[in-house]
């Protein structure tokens, strides 16, 4: 995997972001990058993966899903990502993440900070989210 959230490669987008968006893209609308369910794990979205440590197949999310059901990691066609993410990074620069065991924001939570990452800390989570809310 190529998507792995080194800080340097956050410090590195910040900077090419500020110097090429010439401050022309407003400061208050710092999500309006994201791409859901795309091929990269970018600026603005929560990324999941099916395994620990940031690892096997990923997707991303810049906006909120109230159901994980029916859907597939956005490299692994055929692997819902329903009660199977393991590890997620909150790529975001100001907005924390919560997922939650069941469908619709309900059941046990965990909120990750802006700019923060789980690589194994997702506890009774673990294989168990189904929607994440901004
Ligand atoms: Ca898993
Ligand atoms: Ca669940």
């Amino acid at each position: 995997m190529t998507n792995k959230p080194y800080f340097a490669r956050m410090l590195t987008a910040s900077a090419m972001a500020v110097s090429a968006a010439a401050f022309a893209v407003s400061l208050a609308s710092p999500a309006n990058a994201y791409t859901n369910h795309s091929d990269n794990c970018e600026g603005g979205e929560v990324c999941l993966w099916e395994a620990t440590g940031y690892a096997g197949c990923e997707d991303n999310w810049g906006s909120d899903v109230s159901n994980y059901s029916g859907r597939y990691y956005v490299d692994c066609a055929s692997k819902t990502i329903n009660d199977t993410v393991s590890s997620l990074n909150n790529q975001a620069s100001f907005y924390d993440v919560t997922v939650y065991e069941n469908k619709s924001y309900a059941g046990a939570e965990i909120t990750t900070d802006a700019g923060s990452s789980r690589s194994a800390s997702l506890g009774v989570l673990n294989n168990h989210i189904s929607s994440h809310y901004w």
